[in-house]
C-alpha cells in the first residue's frame, strides 16, 4: 500500500500501515504557534476523510510532543483557528492516539485529553502550568482533566501547575499505556491498529463517572480556595482556575467550556499575567551571554568536591546529589564533618517525613556523597567548590592547595557571597580556571545560582560554571566581580533603609506587614530572625572596621549584643513562643529602639506604607542601575531572576525592576532625587537611572553597559 504523504511546514501527516500519523514540527517544543493549529486540524480532516486511514497518532517531532500555546503570542492581537483542535478530535469519525514524549504541558495536554487514548514513555511529563503564567488552561483542560481524573486531583494538578511523571499520570488515569523502548512512533502505530476498530470512541467530554466524586466531597472546592490563601494571595488565575473546575462538575461540559474561555479572556491581558510571562521569559534569558561562543567545547563535570562541611558546604553537598552527581564534600575538622554529614542525613530525613522525598531516594542520595579529610582525595573531581568561613586569608589558603592537588583542567569555583574573586584567583596559578559560584541559602532549596566572572576567568570557565549551575536543577545568573556581586550588592541598600526607618520611627512590625501585603511571605525583620541576627552582624563589624564611613545599624547591634539573635533564642526583632515561628511584637525591643534613638538624638516620626514601600525598592533600583552601568550585570531581567528567585520578591508583579518600571523611570528618579536631597551620598541617583528618566527609557529592558 502507497504510502501518502501531504507536507506542512509544521505538522506534517503521513499514513504508515493505515494509521495516520501526524508530526507536529516546531522546534524547539512544538509549541502551538501560528500555523500549527490550522496545520493538525488539517491533518486530521485529511486522515479523516482518507479510507486507507483506520487510525491516527498525534506525536512530536524532536524533544517534546508539545509544551502548550506559543507565550510569545499571548497579549498580541491573533486569528483565531476554525475551530478548536480539541472540537474536530471531538468529532473524529476515527480514533486518534496522543503518544507522548518530552513534555505535554498546557494546550499540549489540552491536545492530548481531546485524543481518544494517550500513550507516553515513562520519562514524559505531563501537566496543565498555566496558572504559574497568571491565566488557565483555556483549551478544555479545566473540563476535560476532571472527567478523566476526578475533580480532587484535577484540582491539584491545575492549581499546582505541577508537572506530572507518566508513571503517575498513568495511575490517576491520565496515560492508558506506557510504552517502554525508544520506538514511541512504532508502538503508538501498533497500539492504534489494536484500538482502530473498536466504538464507541471513548471520548473524554463524555465521561461523567468521575465527577460523581465530587458528591463525597461537597466542601471540596472551599476547601481548596482555603488552602490557597497564603500562596495566592494578590492573584487571580488560582482561582478562576478553581471556578471551571467547580463548572465541570456542575455544569454541562459546553457551558463549563464557554465559562473557561470566558475567563481566560479575563486573565490574558492581567498584569499579573504580564508580569508573570515576562518572568518566565527572563528565566530563560538569564542562561545566555553575549559575546560568549555558543559552540565552546565546554569540559564534562561528572562529579564534584566541596570544601567545606558547614551549612552552605553541606547544602551544596545536596545540591550535587539531589541531581545524582556523586560528590565528595572535605574538611579538615573530622568533627565538623561528621556534623555535616549528621545535618544533610537530618535533612532528608525531614524530606522524607514530609513525604516530599522517598526513603530509597534518600538513600541513594546519601551514598552519592563522600566525605574525606583530605585534599588528595579530591584531586581527581571536575570542579570543586569552596565553602570555607568568609575569610580572604582563609580562602586564600585554600585556594593555594587546591591549585596543588586538583587535576589539570579542573574547575576551581567559590561559594563566597562577596569577596574578591580576583584575589581568590590570584591566590592559584590557574586563575583562568577560578570563577564565583554563589549559592543563596538553603543551598539545596533556593535556585539562584551567581556566577561571578573574575578578571581572568576564562570564558570556558565561564560558560561550564553557567552550565553546572543548570546541571544541579539552579537559575545560573552572570555577575561582574564586585563587593557583593549583583543579588547581594542590590540587597545591601533595602537592609540598610530597612534598619534606618526604623530609627526615623518607623515600627518594625509596620515594615513587615507592608512588604507582606506587597506580597512577599514574610517580612524583612521577621525573615531576620529566621536567619540569624548574628549573621549580618558580623558583616557590619568587618566593614564598619574596613571603612570608618560604613554606616553601621547600632539598634540592631544592640538587639545582638543582648542576646536576640532572632528565632535561634527566642528573641530577636520579635518575641517567640516554644517550637511557635509565630512572630510576637515585644515590648522589650521598643525599649532598645527609644534608648538607642535617644542616646543619637534622632527625631522620629511617622511612615506611610508607601514611603516604607519605595523607600526599600528604590533604593535597591537605584543600584541595580549602578550595577548596570558598571557592567556588572547584562540585563536588568537578570536582576529580577535573582529577586524573584533569591530574595522571594512576589513573582506576579515580575520581580524588582520591573516593578520599578511599572511606576515610571521618571517617577523613581524623582523620588530618589528628593531622598538624595534629604539624606545626602548614599540616595545619590545612578547615571542610568537619570538618563532613563529623562529619555522616557524602561528599567526593565535596561541593559548592562559593558560586554564580557
Ligand atoms: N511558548 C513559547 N516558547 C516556549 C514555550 C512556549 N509554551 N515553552 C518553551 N519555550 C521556549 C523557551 O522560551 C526557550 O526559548 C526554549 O523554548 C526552550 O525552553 C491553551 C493557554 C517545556 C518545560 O507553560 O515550562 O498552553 O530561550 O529553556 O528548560 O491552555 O520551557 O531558547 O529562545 O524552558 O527544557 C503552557 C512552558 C502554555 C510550558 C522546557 N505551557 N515551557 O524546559 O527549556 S499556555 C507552559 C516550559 C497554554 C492553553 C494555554 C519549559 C519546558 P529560548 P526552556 P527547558
Amino acid at each position: 500500500m502507497a504510502n501518502a504523504t501531504v507536507e506542512t511546514p509544521l505538522v506534517r501527516f503521513e499514513v504508515e500501515d493505515s494509521i495516520g500519523v501526524i508530526t507536529i514540527d516546531n522546534p524547539p517544543v512544538n509549541a502551538l504557534g501560528p500555523g500549527v493549529r490550522d496545520g493538525i486540524i488539517e491533518a486530521l480532516e485529511q486522515g479523516a476523510s482518507d479510507a486507507a486511514v483506520s487510525a491516527m497518532v498525534m506525536i512530536g517531532a524532536g524533544r517534546s510532543f508539545i509544551a502548550g500555546a506559543d507565550i510569545r503570542q499571548f497579549g498580541k492581537p491573533r486569528p483565531n483557528p476554525k475551530r478548536p483542535v480539541a472540537d474536530v478530535l471531538d468529532h473524529s469519525p476515527k480514533p486518534v492516539v496522543a503518544a507522548i514524549h518530552g513534555y505535554a504541558l498546557g494546550g499540549g495536554l489540552e491536545h492530548a485529553l481531546a485524543c481518544h487514548y494517550r500513550i507516553a514513555v515513562p520519562s514524559a511529563k505531563l501537566g496543565l502550568p498555566e496558572v504559574l503564567i497568571g491565566i488557565l488552561p483555556g483549551g478544555g483542560g479545566t473540563q476535560r482533566l476532571p472527567r478523566l481524573i476526578g475533580p480532587k486531583a484535577a484540582l491539584e494538578m491545575i492549581v499546582s501547575g505541577r508537572h506530572v511523571p507518566a508513571p503517575e499520570a498513568k495511575a490517576l488515569g491520565i496515560i492508558d499505556e506506557i510504552v517502554e523502548g525508544t520506538d514511541l512512533r512504532r508502538a503508538a502505530i501498533a497500539f492504534a491498529q489494536r484500538i482502530a476498530d473498536r466504538r464507541p470512541l471513548p471520548r473524554v467530554r463524555d465521561r461523567g463517572d468521575r465527577l460523581a466524586e465530587a458528591a463525597r466531597e461537597p466542601d471540596l472546592f472551599e476547601t481548596v480556595r482555603k488552602s490557597i490563601a497564603r500562596k495566592a494571595r494578590g492573584q487571580k488565575a488560582p482561582y478562576h482556575s478553581i471556578a471551571c473546575v467547580e463548572a465541570a462538575v456542575t455544569m454541562p461540559f459546553d457551558t463549563g467550556i464557554e465559562m473557561e474561555r470566558r475567563l481566560f479572556g479575563e486573565l490574558e491581558n492581567s498584569e499579573e499575567a504580564k508580569a508573570l510571562r515576562y518572568a518566565f521569559f527572563a528565566e530563560r534569558e538569564v542562561a545566555k551571554i553575549p559575546g560568549l561562543p555558543k559552540d565552546l567545547a565546554l569540559p564534562e563535570i561528572k562529579n564534584a568536591a566541596v570544601v567545606g562541611a558547614g551549612t552552605m558546604g553541606g547544602g551544596i553537598a545536596m545540591s550535587f546529589a539531589d541531581y545524582g552527581f556523586a560528590v565528595k564534600l572535605l574538611d579538615a575538622s573530622p568533627e565538623i564533618l561528621r556534623k555535616g554529614i549528621e545535618r544533610i542525613r537530618d535533612n532528608y530525613q525531614t524530606s522524607v517525613k514530609r513525604g516530599s522525598l522517598t526513603a530509597a531516594d534518600m538513600d541513594k542520595r546519601l551514598t552519592l556523597i563522600e566525605p574525606v579529610e583530605s585534599y588528595e582525595a579530591i584531586a581527581d573531581c571536575d570542579a570543586v567548590i569552596e565553602a570555607v568561613f568568609e575569610e580572604m586569608p582563609v580562602k586564600k589558603e585554600v585556594f593555594s592547595r587546591l591549585d596543588q592537588v586538583m587535576k589539570p583542567g579542573a574547575l576551581l569555583f567559590s561559594n563566597t557571597s562577596a569577596l574578591d574573586i580576583d584575589e581568590i584567583a590570584a591566590a592559584t596559578t590557574r586563575p583562568e580556571a577560578v570563577a564565583g559560584t554563589h549559592f543563596f541559602v538553603p543551598a539545596n532549596v533556593m535556585k539562584t545560582f551567581e556566577v561571578v566572572n573574575g578578571a581572568q576567568t576564562s570564558p570556558v570557565t565561564l560558560a561550564a560554571a553557567m552550565q553546572l549551575g543548570r546541571a544541579i536543577g539552579k537559575i545560573s545568573a552572570y555577575a561582574g566581580n564586585c563587593d557583593g556581586f549583583v543579588a547581594n550588592r542590590t540587597r545591601i541598600p533595602f537592609n540598610l533603609e530597612q534598619g534606618l526607618m526604623v530609627e526615623e520611627g518607623a515600627r518594625p512590625e509596620q515594615v513587615d506587614r507592608v512588604m507582606v501585603e506587597f506580597g512577599y511571605p514574610v517580612g524583612p525583620f521577621a525573615v531576620n530572625d529566621m536567619s540569624g541576627l548574628d549573621i549580618s552582624y558580623a558583616t557590619r563589624k568587618r566593614r564598619a572596621a574596613a571603612d570608618p564611613s560604613y554606616r553601621s545599624l547600632p539598634i540592631t547591634d544592640r538587639l545582638v549584643e543582648m542576646g536576640r539573635l532572632g528565632q535561634k533564642t527566642g528573641a530577636g526583632w520579635y518575641r517567640y513562643r516554644n517550637n511557635d515561628r509565630t512572630p510576637i511584637v515585644d515590648p522589650e525591643v521598643d525599649a532598645v529602639i527609644a534608648s538607642v534613638v535617644g542616646e543619637l538624638g534622632i527625631p522620629q516620626r511617622q511612615f506611610s506604607d508607601e514611603e516604607i514601600l519605595r523607600r526599600l525598592l528604590f533604593s535597591s533600583v537605584n543600584e541595580a542601575c549602578r550595577i548596570l552601568e558598571e557592567g556588572k550585570a547584562l540585563r536588568a531581567s537578570d536582576i529580577d531572576v535573582m529577586w524573584l528567585n533569591g530574595f522571594g520578591f512576589p513573582r506576579y508583579r515580575g520581580g524588582l525592576m520591573y516593578w520599578a518600571d511599572g511606576i515610571g523611570a521618571r517617577e523613581v528618579y524623582n523620588q530618589v532625587a528628593i531622598w538624595h536631597q534629604r539624606y545626602g551620598a548614599r540616595w545619590r541617583p545612578s547615571a542610568l537611572l537619570q538618563q532613563l528618566a529623562e529619555s522616557g527609557g524602561s528599567l526593565r529592558e535596561a541593559k548592562g553597559l559593558a560586554s564580557v
